[in-house]
């Protein structure tokens, strides 16, 4: 999967371009990234399958980036690219990276104090050189820091949501072989965690010769960059988009053990274990054994081994230690949201603000997935560098839905925006636009450094609107880039449930926003939620399941998630869909 790299690439064009104040250029690389970030197939295949005109068609990507983008596939290198940081310190992209720090401060710390990578920028904070250059302060420097642990964060641990399409390839290559009978995913991407330390995965083989030649198929791989180590049962690889990757090979008769031992959580194992001691028994990764005889009564499936203990088998995402294995003890477990059981996407982007397809191809993709129903819910007037819509803009833009989901028989179209949510808790829209629209979807985009008690007050007020319907991304975090905003969540969500306004799980990778021990605490309030993606392309619809594990990980039922209801329900939540 050649995308995280090609997509880096692209964001770091935009920025040493930014740098030189180069104007337009910047938007239009960071779009191509993103489209290449989030895109399913493997970038280099779609080149090989089409050349330069297939990348063409790719949203948000043009003739001259096609032609970079094909010459870093086919050599490795980009002439551009390096002749750009020529102009810049060493290790400048790196620093680009930490958030809270732009361009200018970045050539004015380079100046003035010679600091060329993070290592630098922290040392001299923590020595406190940094506040007193002009333009900076005491806070500054402060907030130079936590932008230093961000970024440190997002380096150790990679997104589930690019970490699990490269685990699930490697996961079918090695079901493909011959010699394996029993392939998984274990570890944290199993029980899909937001963010991924490293990848476990699981085989059985079919006969003791069969774990060599699986193993040496997972250590010369293309996609290796670095074995980190080699053995009969167990080797880790270091991929070159630097994701560690473990597999161990055990036994079939034991491929129950071992896949509930590793796919964890440890503090799941552990309470596990306890129990199993209680009764007389003794777990490992190779079964279920009872302790006086030593023999073995389970092992083989994982049903099995929880059987055994005497409790239900429980789905991985909540395996937390957070009351699961108490619930499965009494047959209390909750009947989580399905993949695959979504019926619509109330959150999406066209190019009319800043997505990369159009309306008919955000609607036809809809349809391809099985939809019932899709909001169109393009940017409002304050949303300036993502091209939101003025008044009279987004009512045309209203109608120009609606007539084409009046002609569309196979989906129903619904019209709407999602609004800033302004400082002072007013709505980006009059009342009388908003009265039009289908769906209103409110966001916070602006000052996310406001006060705990000042954020909550303008969250509040804007709930106050009765034409709001969903609170998006409701805490505005972006992991590896920006920490959540400041805000008392226990008051959202008692008035979001008093006023019954639906509480996003936001599915975009890097939002994951409700998070699940927040969307828990939330349904504990009596909240209802649904799953978007705030699509920015069609390519972007699939992210869905994202968002439906962080539900899963929350406890969520489909009771609780608005779009698993079908369409002919959607008026009991909504106070201006009609059907
Ligand atoms: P990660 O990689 O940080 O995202 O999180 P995990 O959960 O994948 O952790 P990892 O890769 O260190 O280990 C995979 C699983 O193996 C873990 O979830 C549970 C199991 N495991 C590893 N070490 C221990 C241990 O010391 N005790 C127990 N009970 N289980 C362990
Ligand atoms: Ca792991
Ligand atoms: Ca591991
Ligand atoms: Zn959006």
């Amino acid at each position: 999967m050649k995308n995280p790299e090609v997509a880096q690439l692209l964001y770091d064009i935009a920025d040493l371009l930014e740098m030189q104040n180069v104007s337009f250029k910047p938007a239009a690389y960071r779009k191509a990234a993103r489209s290449v970030e989030t895109l399913s197939e493997d970038i280099a295949e779609v080149f090989r399958s089409g050349g330069r005109e297939k990348l063409m068609v790719l949203p948000g990507i043009g003739e001259s980036i096609a032609e970079k983008i094909e010459e870093f596939l086919t050599t490795g290198k980009l002439k551009y690219y390096d002749g750009l940081k020529k102009k810049f310190p060493q290790h400048i992209t790196e620093l680009m990276n930490v958030p809270g720090i732009g361009p200018k401060r970045i050539k004015l710390l380079h100046g003035k104090l010679g600091i060329k990578t993070v290592a630098d920028l922290e040392a001299a904070a923590k020595a406190h050189k940094i506040c007193k250059l002009p333009g900076f302060g005491e806070k500054s420097e402060e907030d130079i820091l936590k932008g230093i642990g961000t970024f440190k964060k997002g380096q150790e641990r990679m997104l589930l949501g690019y970490a699990l399409p490269i685990a699930e390839e490697i996961e079918n290559r090695l079901r493909g072989l011959k010699e394996t009978a029993r392939v998984s995913i274990a570890g944290s991407t199993r029980r899909r965690k937001e963010t991924i330390g490293d990848v476990d995965l699981l085989v059985s083989c079919k006969g003791g010769k069969a774990t060599a030649r699986i193993m040496n198929f997972f250590t010369s791989m293309p996609d290796v960059n670095r074995i980190l180590a080699k053995g009969e049962t167990k080797s880790s690889i270091m991929l070159k988009t630097g994701l560690q990757v473990d597999l161990r090979v055990v036994d079939d008769s034991s491929f129950g053990a071992a896949l509930q031992y590793f796919t964890g959580s440890k503090e799941h194992n552990v309470v596990v274990r306890e129990l199993a001691i209680r009764k007389g028994l003794k777990l490992n990764e190779y079964g279920v054994f009872r302790k006086n005889s030593n023999r073995r009564i389970a092992g083989k499936t994982e049903e099995e081994v929880y059987k055994a203990i005497g409790i239900r088998y429980m789905e991985p995402e909540i395996r937390e230690n957070s009351g699961e294995v108490e619930a499965a003890a009494r047959n209390k477990l909750p009947n989580l949201v399905k993949y695959g059981g979504i019926k619509g996407d109330f959150h999406t982007h066209t190019v009319k603000s800043d997505g990369g397809n159009s309306l008919g191809d955000m609607v036809a993709a809809a349809k391809q997935l099985g939809y019932e129903y899709i909001a169109i819910t393009d940017h409002s007037k304050s949303e300036r560098i993502a091209h939101g819509l003025s008044d009279e803009e987004m009512e045309k833009w209203l109608k120009e839905i609606k007539a084409v989901a009046a002609r569309e028989k196979g989906i129903k179209i619904l019209a709407g925006s999602e609004v800033d949510i302004l400082p002072n808790g007013e709505l980006d829209y009059p009342d009388d636009l908003l009265k039009k629209m289908d769906i209103v979807v409110g966001s916070v985009h602006s000052r996310f450094k406001s006060a705990k008690e000042e954020m909550t007050k303008r969250i509040l007020t804007a709930m106050e609107n009765k034409h709001l319907d969903i609170l998006a991304h409701p805490t505005g975090r972006m992991i590896g880039k920006r920490e959540p905003y400041e805000v008392d969540l226990k008051r959202i969500f008692a008035a979001a449930a008093e006023k019954k306004v639906l509480l996003e799980i936001n599915a975009y990778p890097d939002r994951t926003d409700l998070k699940d021990v927040h969307a828990r605490e939330a349904k504990g309030f009596g909240c209802k939620f649904v799953i978007d993606t705030d699509s920015h392309s069609t390519e972007n619809l699939r992210f869905i399941d994202l968002g439906v594990a962080v539900a899963r990980r929350a406890w969520l039922s489909p009771e609780d998630v608005v779009n698993t209801r079908p369409l002919k329900e959607l008026p009991r939540f909504f106070r201006k869909i009609r059907i």
